[in-house]
């Protein structure tokens, strides 16, 4: 029994569904509402103490972070494989993948967002200005490191964990009014993503907690 618990829109649930659909492995998904507070429930907080999505449950364990959840993944389900074999090749997509997990997404979460908003008052363009800053200078980053290593995908062309995490940080920075375009590398790699099925059915708009229509 695999079992996800996520948010339609959280970026670190798709990357988790990106790689549950390309190692083809079934799974029931559990919505859990953040806009609702369904995170900070004591039902949720006694599965995942840290009170955030993703929460993955296998076998009776249950496990939190996304990429500790996806190297898991990589090891208990090894094909097709999503990390290299070479040990260097390794390591290079382990850093693409931080830099999605450590250096941007962190300061673009909902609870950051939330506390420049409501903790230190700043209006709606403050913040989205704070947004689009940071995901500017990430994109920059990974514009930066993937021009070298891609293919048709982030590194060559088959799909690695890589894709997994560049995918919904693009997603992401749309909501924003970032449009990934003028990173003609990483705005490659997603159309090239975005044509596999397994991409398809883990996009935000294809889960059964999306509103009918997308956003808000
Ligand atoms: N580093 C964590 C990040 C998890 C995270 O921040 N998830 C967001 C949704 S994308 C969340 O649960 N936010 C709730 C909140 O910020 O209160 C991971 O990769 O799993």
């Amino acid at each position: 029994m695999r079992r996800l618990h996520g948010y339609w829109r959280s970026s670190a649930s798709y990357r988790v569904r990106i790689v549950l659909e390309l190692k083809g492995l079934a799974y029931e998904y559990v919505a859990v509402d953040l806009r609702g507070g369904g995170h900070r429930s004591p039902d949720y907080l006694r599965r995942n103490p840290q009170g955030l999505v993703p929460w993955y449950e296998e076998d009776g364990v249950g496990l939190a972070q996304s990429l500790a959840i996806c190297e898991y993944l990589e090891e208990r389900h090894p094909r097709p494989p999503l990390l290299p074999a070479d040990p260097v090749a390794r390591a290079r997509v382990r850093a693409v993948c931080d830099l999605v997990a450590c250096e941007i997404h962190p300061l673009n979460n909902l609870r950051v967002l939330e506390h420049l908003r409501h903790g230190l008052g700043l209006d709606e363009t403050a913040v989205h200005a704070w947004y689009r800053h940071w995901i500017r200078a990430g994109l920059d980053m990974l514009e930066r490191e993937l021009a070298g290593t891609a293919g048709r995908f982030c590194f060559g062309d088959a799909p690695t964990l890589a894709d997994a995490f560049l995918i919904p940080q693009l997603y992401n920075a749309r909501r924003y009014g970032v449009d990934p375009d003028p990173w003609p590398t990483l705005a490659r790699v997603e159309r090239n993503c975005l044509e596999l099925s397994a991409f398809a059915r883990a996009r935000p708009e294809a889960q059964p907690d999306a509103p009918a229509g997308g956003a808000p």
